[in-house]
């Protein structure tokens, strides 16, 4: 029993056009909207369903009053969230703790179950998570039924699976998972990785993600669930809270450590990357580099950046990137880059090269530059740009 409204005034139907076009962009990149109505109808079904209006697919009354609304200029789907206030872990080792068991799983396969789980995070984030035993850790995980004192009561089998607290004092970032489901390690039931998975990202500030890979979308994921891993948009969003803003005594933290682990660097350095294959990490400062394996320093002095190939006249590297899917190592100097290819331990032919010819939109001086999950990111001054290889543009975010 929806109203429609009769759009007969010609530039408002442009205006709806322009808006849809703006937030909800077609994948074929089709400039005419009009020639392409089946797709035009199926854009304003996902607009309706993000605003959790009814998804008629026509232009009703609701919906044209959510394109009036003031907004930022952000894709719609291209958004994950974040609790009100941004609540986050302001330090960077998380304890957890797991109060009690199941009985139809063993100790050992729950243990490895919220480790898994803990980990796929720990991997994405400067956040150390350390499994402690006591009633203090910050994240507290049990199995709880029906009513268990946080006017949150679980259902019986079914229904709600499980919830967590987002990031706080006591209860906050706090995990129950409900005792009645029928949690296993395998196939059947409910996959207990997953659904810590899921709950980690809650307990670590991440709200629903409309990303169907999202670890973070709420449907769950039935077959695949002891391979899941983080998408692009989790990996966002948890990046959001814990990465580009590291408060500046997590820093100093983190930077004091640096020096504890690789003895013998220079108090600050230009760049630096690691080639996980080979386990080796350089570092560069000046015209001089550094070699470090995980085991330690492993040449005994820095040597000279010539043996890349660099000619004598560039004296300092801005950034530097590994790529693995090309074995590359990517150099940034000024306004031009170089490609090293680490298998043939040779620079390519035919650099240096300008930055901006290869990542259009890229301007000039690189500060660092890092790849994660096919995307490179590239900082320069108080921008942060992420680029994306396949739609060859990048998505430039203020960092405040
Ligand atoms: N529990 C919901 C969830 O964790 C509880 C919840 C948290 C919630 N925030 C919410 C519900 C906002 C609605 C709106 O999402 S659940 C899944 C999935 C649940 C669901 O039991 O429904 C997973 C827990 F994604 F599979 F549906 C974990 Cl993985
Ligand atoms: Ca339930
Ligand atoms: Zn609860
Ligand atoms: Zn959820």
């Amino acid at each position: 029993m929806h109203r429609f409204v009769i759009l007969n005034n010609p530039s408002q139907i442009v205006e709806m056009l322009k808006y849809i076009k703006q937030f909800y962009t077609f994948g074929d990149g089709s400039e005419n909207l009009i020639e392409s109505k089946g797709s035009l109808s199926g854009k304003i079904k996902e607009l309706q369903q993000f605003y959790g209006l009814q998804e008629t697919g026509e232009l009703n009354r609701e919906t044209i009053e959510i394109m009036k609304a003031p907004r930022c200029g952000f894709p719609d789907l291209a958004r994950y969230q974040l609790y009100p206030g941004r609540p986050r872990w302001r330090k960077p080792f998380v304890t957890y703790n797991i109060v009690n068991y199941l009985p139809q799983l063993s100790y050992f396969e729950i243990e490895d179950a919220i480790w898994r789980a803990v980990n796929i995070w720990q991997k994405a984030t400067p956040l150390n998570f350390v499994r402690v035993h006591n009633f203090e850790a910050d994240i507290m995980i049990s199995f709880e039924g029906r009513a268990h004192g946080d006017n949150f009561p679980f259902d019986g089998r079914g229904g709600t699976l499980a919830h967590a607290f987002s990031p706080g004092p006591g209860i906050g970032g706090n995990i129950h998972f409900d005792q009645d489901e029928d949690w296993t390690i395998g196939h059947y039931g409910v996959n207990l990785f997953h659904v810590a998975a899921h709950e980690f990202g809650h307990a670590l500030g991440l709200g629903h993600s409309r990303h169907r890979s999202a670890v973070m979308y709420p449907t769950y994921k039935y077959g695949r669930s002891n391979i899941i891993s983080l998408s692009w948009d989790d990996i966002i969003a948890v990046q959001d809270l814990y990465f580009w803003r590291i408060e500046p005594k997590v820093a100093d933290a983190k930077f004091i450590a640096i020096q504890d682990v690789w003895h013998g660097l220079p108090s600050s350095i230009d760049a630096a990357c690691e080639i996980p294959e080979d386990n080796i990490i350089y570092f560069f400062k000046g015209s001089k580099f550094w070699t470090y394996s995980h085991f330690g320093r492993s040449q005994n002095s820095s040597q000279s950046i010539s043996l890349f190939g660099f000619p004598t006249y560039v004296k300092q590297i801005d950034a530097v990137v590994f790529i693995q899917q090309t074995k590359k190592l990517i150099f940034f100097v000024g306004t031009m880059y170089w490609s090293y290819n680490d298998e043939t331990k040779s620079m390519d032919d035919g650099y240096p090269k300008q930055i901006n010819s290869s990542w259009p939109g890229i301007d000039d001086n690189i500060d660092a530059a890092l790849q994660n999950n096919g995307l490179l990111y590239f900082f320069s001054g108080s921008r942060l740009y992420e680029y994306d290889n396949w739609r060859r543009e990048i998505v430039p975010t203020n960092i405040t």
